[in-house]
């Protein structure tokens, strides 16, 4: 195992004095009239693309209509030259704006990586501006004024009226591939058209965070174990709600979780589980944007104090281990750790574009603890209980990813902000709210949508029953045959209504001569043939696997 020392810091605030009146379950997030979709299939769905990915948002867009969303994709390049504004972020949120006076979009996919589609930097504390967290909550709070005073620094805590009540539900696909993002989609569909019962498996992973008489940053710690959280979710909502759970603890050093578990926290045990398939996972550990880790107290030297040479980080999760667990139908993920979605690449993109995670849920920047710095049940606060919440909205109100981290945070809005002023709790409040973000389809929930079973149509457009002369149709053939003299051009289109077609493959004689993503394809083909009897095949699939074939036989003179 690798020695890593992090500097890394999960603390945190919380206002006891708020804590009055809580109660559980609030199911919206709006509270000034307006009410966004936490449960059905319809409303306006808006994504926002770059021109080079629009072709690889097709199906995504197809099966979106199929469900019932009125869709509408527009591209960056547009935004710009219709929209006013200092840079292309403030330029996109006009048109959000614009948006939200005239149709109420629900929900807003972003199709681009964080530099070419990039996050609103925020200065929460006004005039410290070395202190900054980036976000895409800019794209969902659209009634605030996030530079109110108009000096450039957005965000600022009282200069700027950021209401931190969104409007939309926002999620970012992290990609500029165009096949990444097509296989992104993909996946997204598959989960979310998948009923089987894996999908009620939750694998939980927890690292301890502090160890008991542990100084740091001026602060002495109580021990606090991620374990906590995991086993506070786990009785009271996925046991309740029928899921079922694999829970892997800190069993190495002198102190471990003293939580049972199935199996110990390790980097091997965490593959081993992972790539078996399961709905959600929940992690939490020190954490930076490449790593999530274990946390152990290895050895004492007699003063029952942890100090930093008796303390070890080791991983439990890279970036990198990404490509190891490729799935057709990966798991929604959130990590309450520190920067798991910070600058431009970082775990959870990698698990997206990877197919490793279907949707990942993780601040930007640091993930703060409560001010008590214990955290005992979900009344705490801090960002162990934005991960409380948002499993509560996901599985026992049935929301939506965008939904339930949407209302995860105004119910920490409503309960753990700081009620007067303090520096550190304000950053700690708006790095908070700010940093956790989505990446995935904001639409996307853990039950399974209405399952396609409908074959897509298929069309051969040419060769078809034609005499064809150097690619030129010359004469009707009425069989179900085509002559040809010379090289010709293989078309044909495949149409689904449902999911969207994943590939069309040509076949000639039994060898695959061609695969496309698209929904059509031109093939040239130039063989050498003496008048000889060729079989083509062509075969579309849609992206859950319906398929459907075509044949053709040719007669081909081509020297
Ligand atoms: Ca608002
Ligand atoms: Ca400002
Ligand atoms: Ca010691
Ligand atoms: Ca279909």
């Amino acid at each position: 195992m690798t020695k890593i020392l992090l500097s890394l810091i999960i603390v945190g605030v919380l206002l006891f004095g708020c804590m009055s009146g809580f109660t559980q379950g609030q199911k919206r997030y709006s509270s000034n009239g307006k009410t966004a979709s936490s449960g059905g299939t319809s409303g306006n769905y808006i994504i926002i693309t770059q021109p080079e990915l629009e072709s690889s948002v097709a199906s995504f867009e197809t099966w979106k209509h199929y469900l019932g969303y009125t869709i509408e994709v527009v591209n960056t390049s547009w935004i710009t030259s219709q929209y006013q504004g200092i840079d292309i972020q403030e330029k996109i949120r006009n048109f959000l704006i614009e948006k939200y006076n005239e149709s109420s979009p629900s929900y807003v996919l972003l199709v681009g990586s964080p530099t070419s589609i990039p996050l609103r930097v925020c200065y929460p504390l006004p005039s410290v501006f070395s202190d900054h967290v980036s976000t895409d909550y800019y794209y969902a709070d659209l009634t605030g004024e996030w530079d109110a005073d108009h000096d450039g620094y957005y965000g600022e805590y009282s200069d700027d009226t950021v209401d931190f009540i969104p409007e939309v539900s926002v999620g970012r696909i992290p990609s500029d591939n165009p096949s990444l993002v097509r296989q992104i989609c993909q996946n997204i569909i598959r989960y979310a058209q998948d009923n089987g019962t894996w999908k009620t498996n939750v694998l939980s992973l927890a690292s301890m965070i502090y160890y008991e008489n542990m100084t740091a940053f001026n602060w002495t710690y109580a021990r606090s174990d991620g374990a906590t959280l995991m086993e506070k979710c786990k009785s009271d909502i996925l046991e309740p709600n029928g899921y079922s759970t694999v829970r892997m603890y800190e069993k190495e050093g002198i102190r471990p979780s003293t939580y049972s578990c199935e199996y110990p926290i390790a980097h091997e045990n965490v593959l081993t589980e992972w790539i078996k398939g399961y709905g959600l996972v929940n992690m939490l550990g020190h954490a930076s944007e490449l790593v999530t880790t274990q946390f152990i107290w290895d050895h004492d030297d007699g003063d029952n104090i942890p100090e930093p040479t008796e303390l070890y980080y080791f991983d439990f999760l890279r970036a990198t281990d990404s490509a190891k667990l490729q799935m057709k139908t990966p798991p929604i993920v959130i990590s309450a750790g520190c920067s798991q979605l910070g600058g431009s690449k970082n775990i959870g993109r990698s698990f997206l574009e990877a197919g490793a995670a279907v949707a990942f849920v993780g601040t930007t920047d640091l993930s703060y603890y409560n001010i008590t710095r214990v955290w005992r049940d979900e009344r705490d606060g801090g960002a162990f209980s934005l991960d409380y919440y948002f499993i509560s909205y996901l599985i026992g109100s049935l929301q939506k990813c965008g939904d339930a981290l949407n209302n995860a945070k105004v119910t920490f809005l409503n309960h753990f902000m700081f009620t007067s002023y303090d520096p550190e709790w304000i950053e700690r409040c708006y790095s908070t709210l700010l940093g956790y973000s989505l990446y995935g389809d904001p639409a996307l929930g853990m039950t399974g949508n209405a399952t396609d079973t409908t074959p897509p149509t298929l069309s051969l457009e040419q060769p078809n029953k034609y005499f064809y002369i150097r690619g030129l149709p010359i004469l009707p053939v009425h069989r179900d045959v085509s002559v040809i003299l010379g090289g010709i051009t293989v078309k044909a289109s495949a149409f689904d209504n449902e999911t969207g077609i994943a590939s069309i493959e040509l076949w000639i004689d039994g060898v695959l001569k061609n695969v496309t993503n698209a929904n059509k394809f031109d093939w040239f083909w130039d063989e050498t043939s003496i008048l000889q009897k060729h079989n083509l095949k062509i075969i579309a699939f849609d992206t859950v696997g319906n398929r459907v074939e075509q044949e053709h036989v040719v007669w081909l003179f081509n020297i």
